[in-house]
């Protein structure tokens, strides 16, 4: 945004994130937050952000490869009740007294950074969607300070993205008060961009889906330039998700940042083997451009070129011709002990033929003419081998996950995957509308009734859901 416009420009189209009236059962929700925030700050609530988690059907792990994916706004989500304040501090509550309050110094926000390791606190995520926001924001513009209650129901480090909720809706709620507006695309790239703060080396999926999704329609989201098109499901077609009862904060181990590199170091092995200049290539899409072959082919090009062996850092860098002081530069922007091995052909084969999956599942979905038991087989078969992909190859599954992925087939789904960044988490299932009570009843049975959940009904651990609006801003 530059400085002065508010970026009217670029909300022009009517592109900018929607100020909405709340329908009755959200209205009920607000309400609530509002007397608390109230009852709290004795002030009143400005206005509203509402951000949506998300559900990935299909793609995973491809995004930060550059390779789209297909993923769903859900009814779960993250809600803020805001109001600018006199005093020049940034006040945030929780309507959830098991995350503490928390109080800083508002304008010294555009200077935090995060310290430490291990999961990181809750008000962290939200300082990285402010830190974010504050970066396009002229100075003059923002007030002095700002008051926040946030309340959520997305199920935290179980793959539907609570953490991207609270960044975005943390950056939306800022440049919102400072009446600041940008496109729902910038905002995307925007939050992308300002999770990593905390430490992740995201792609990009969740914060665009919770900008561009949209009631009815799942969306196929492709990346640089980031561009999101309807993706319309099959009309008997109903999504499940189920919890494996294994929760994982993505932030608190190095998992995903090993992932993000191995994909890196893959990309820049097959472009020297294919004599491309590999300094070039940050991305297994960088080296497929380059090298100008389909996904089929990429798949053949990463069995010949990389070996099964887990590669040592010492080996990567032979084969580069380069030092391991450029190599950290050039590959590992998190530091990662050079002991450590690399599974390059694995992940690199996961991604060709996992992008290629959401390929023939976009396809399948938008089939005008074809049968329709026929097109739900076909994505059912696409999300179990997704699945498998993830857990042989792709090694980011858990033994919940897994075992509830075979029940969930085994109970009558046409097909089911663990989605998300995995570790634990949720697993998507797809089955039809005239078998998905019978669907949950017999998955409740057999994978809920003999592990302990006491604290979690059962319909916040296996519920259907559908396409819903990405994120809004409600007037009081
Ligand atoms: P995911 O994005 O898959 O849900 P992450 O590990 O990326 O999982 O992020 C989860 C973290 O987000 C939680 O540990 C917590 O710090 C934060 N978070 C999520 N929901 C809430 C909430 N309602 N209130 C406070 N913090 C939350
Ligand atoms: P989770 O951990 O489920 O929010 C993460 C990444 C995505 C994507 C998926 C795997 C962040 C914020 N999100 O999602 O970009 O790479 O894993 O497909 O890092
Ligand atoms: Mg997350």
């Amino acid at each position: 945004m530059s400085k002065g416009t508010n970026g009217k420009a670029e909300i022009a189209n009517g592109n900018g994130v929607p100020i909405l009236k709340a329908h009755p059962d959200l209205q009920a929700r607000l309400t609530t937050l509002a007397d608390d925030f109230k009852s709290r700050f004795q002030e009143e609530p400005e206005f509203f952000v509402r951000v949506p988690g998300r559900v990935n059907l299909i793609g995973e792990h491809v995004d930060y490869c550059g390779y789209s994916v297909c993923p769903m706004a859900i009814e779960q989500d993250i809600l803020l009740a805001v109001a600018s304040s006199k005093e020049a501090n940034l006040r945030l509550i929780n309507f959830d007294p098991k995350y503490p309050d928390f109080q800083w110094d508002f304008r010294a926000v555009r200077q935090w950074t995060k310290t430490g390791n291990g999961a990181p606190l809750w008000h962290e995520y939200f300082l990285c969607g402010v830190k974010g926001a504050m970066e396009v924001i002229p100075e003059g513009h923002l007030p002095t300070g700002v008051l926040v209650n946030l309340s959520g129901n997305i199920p935290p480090g179980s793959g539907l993205s609570s953490s991207s909720a609270l960044v975005s809706a943390a950056a939306l709620a800022t440049m919102h008060i400072s009446k600041c507006q940008l496109s729902k695309e910038s905002m995307a790239n925007l939050t992308a961009k300002a999770e990593r703060y905390i430490g992740t080396e995201g792609g990009g999926m969740d914060q665009a889906i919770a900008f561009l999704g949209k009631q009815g329609s799942a969306k196929l989201i492709e990346f640089n330039p980031l561009r999101a098109t309807d993706v319309t499901l099959p009309e008997s077609a109903v999504f499940v998700i189920a919890h494996s009862l294994a929760s994982h904060n993505k932030a608190s181990t190095d998992d995903y940042n090993l992932r993000v590199a191995e994909c890196r170091m893959a990309a820049q092995v097959i472009a020297k083997k294919r004599s491309c200049q590999w300094e070039y290539v940050k991305k297994l899409s960088d080296v497929q451009k380059q090298i100008g072959k389909n996904l089929e082919e990429m798949s053949a090009v990463a069995m010949e070129e990389l070996h099964e062996e887990p590669y040592t850092f010492e080996e990567i860098c032979n084969i580069l011709e380069t030092t391991q002081e450029h190599m950290k530069t050039a590959s590992l922007t998190t530091t990662f002990s050079t002991s450590q091995n690399f599974k390059l052909q694995q992940r690199a084969l996961h991604v060709f033929q996992e992008a290629a999956r959401v390929q023939v599942f976009r396809d399948t979905c938008e089939e005008k003419k074809g049968n329709e038991t026929e097109k739900l087989r076909c994505l059912g078969s696409l999300m179990s081998k997704s699945h498998a992909s993830l857990r042989q190859l792709y090694e980011c599954s858990h033994p919940n996950v897994d075992a509830l992925v075979d029940d969930a087939v085994s109970c009558g789904a046409l097909g089911a995957r663990l989605t998300g960044a995995g570790w634990g988490g949720c697993v998507v299932a797809i089955t039809t509308e005239d078998k998905a009570r019978e669907f949950m009843e017999a998955l409740e049975n057999k994978f809920y009734k003999h592990r302990k959940h006491e604290n979690t009904e059962i319909k916040d651990l296996l519920f259907v859901t559908q396409p819903n609006q990405g994120a809004a801003i409600y007037t009081v």
